[in-house]
């Protein structure tokens, strides 16, 4: 049985205990590394031992975060995790976790409880947001890189302040740690939204020439082989992000990213303008995520894949496909 306690009761839940482990989800994205290394910043200057862990590498674009923190040998009394809704994004390497996370800080609505004490409120931009929150309910002390961190997963989750996530707690937060603690703030958005690698811009030319539009042009879906990734020598690592390629396209509602995993395994992402909930589609293949932003995996032929997730993408605008 999971508790859903407030900030203030997790915040001295950090306080009273030791030894952290911190999970963050594979595939980490800005607000997963961000939240994770904040929690992990701010109980070592509370003189706790902490460590983040994670399934997959982190991405060097977060180099100005990870190049502030080395690992330290203990073993772990408590297991926190920080924007995970479901235990399957623990990943290969922290599965075995899955039955011991002890507090689950999050901000998705699909959460399934996994953990005994969850700290979640659906309503916040990002987990960062929530990690924010809890330091401030329990006077915790923060210093510049922590702040560094919330600032990133914040950026990350809103898209940089764009989404309709973008709540004034959002621009509050954002306010006062850039006052308080100098954020460089030019110089993250800059890492986090414009640098890509050469591989990366190159390949992105190949992803909008093949992709094709659906439904009257209310959808738009990409595909990403693994040759593709060959061809262009592109890694994982610049391929992140490619989900907003197709909602730049006017009149596009609903964005859909096959990445092909191995064979006949897929990652799909969704992404939506403004009506259509894809959490509600994804959840239909087993997946989840925030309305505007869902994932899931699907196996099979690539035409039957792209044939499912079309059909289900109609269903959810109430078009009948085979009239469109
Ligand atoms: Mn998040």
């Amino acid at each position: 049985m999971s508790e859903n306690i407030d900030y203030k009761k997790a915040a001295a839940y950090l306080k009273n205990h030791d030894n952290f482990h911190i999970l963050i989800h594979q595939n980490p994205d800005g607000d997963a590394v961000g939240s994770g290394y904040a929690l992990c910043f701010a109980l070592r200057k509370m003189g706790k031992r902490a460590n983040v862990m994670c399934s997959d590498d982190i991405p060097s674009k977060y180099a100005y975060i990870t190049d502030n923190y080395t690992a330290d040998k203990f073993s772990p009394d408590t297991i926190i995790s920080t924007d995970i809704a479901d235990t399957k994004l623990l990943g290969k390497k922290l599965s075995a976790f899955a039955d011991y996370v002890e507090l689950a800080i999050d901000h998705h609505a699909t959460n399934t409880g996994f953990a005994k004490r969850l700290a979640i409120d659906p309503h916040a931009s990002s987990a960062c947001e929530i990690v924010y929150d809890i330091f401030k309910a329990g006077e915790i002390e923060i210093d510049e890189l922590t702040a560094t961190c919330i600032y990133t997963g914040m950026a990350t989750d809103t898209g940089s302040f764009k989404f309709d996530c973008t709540t004034p707690r959002c621009h509050e937060i954002a306010a006062e740690i850039i006052r308080d603690f100098h954020v460089p703030t030019g110089r993250i958005g800059r890492i986090l939204f414009d640098i890509k690698s050469e591989e990366r811009l190159r390949l992105e030319t190949k992803i909008i020439n093949s992709m094709q539009t659906y439904l009257d042009g209310k959808c738009a879906i990409i595909y990403i082989s693994l040759d593709d990734l060959d061809a262009f020598s592109a890694s994982n690592e610049d391929v992140e992000g490619v989900a907003n390629i197709p909602m730049q396209i006017k009149g596009v509602e609903v964005g859909v990213t096959i990445k092909e995993k191995k064979e006949n395994q897929y990652k799909i992402s969704m992404r939506s303008a403004e009506t259509i909930d894809v959490a509600e589609i994804c959840k239909k293949f087993d997946g989840g995520g925030h309305i505007r932003a869902a994932g899931c995996m699907m196996d099979g032929d690539i035409d039957q894949v792209r044939m499912k997730i079309l059909s289900a993408v109609a269903a959810e605008m109430g078009i009948d496909l085979w009239l469109a």
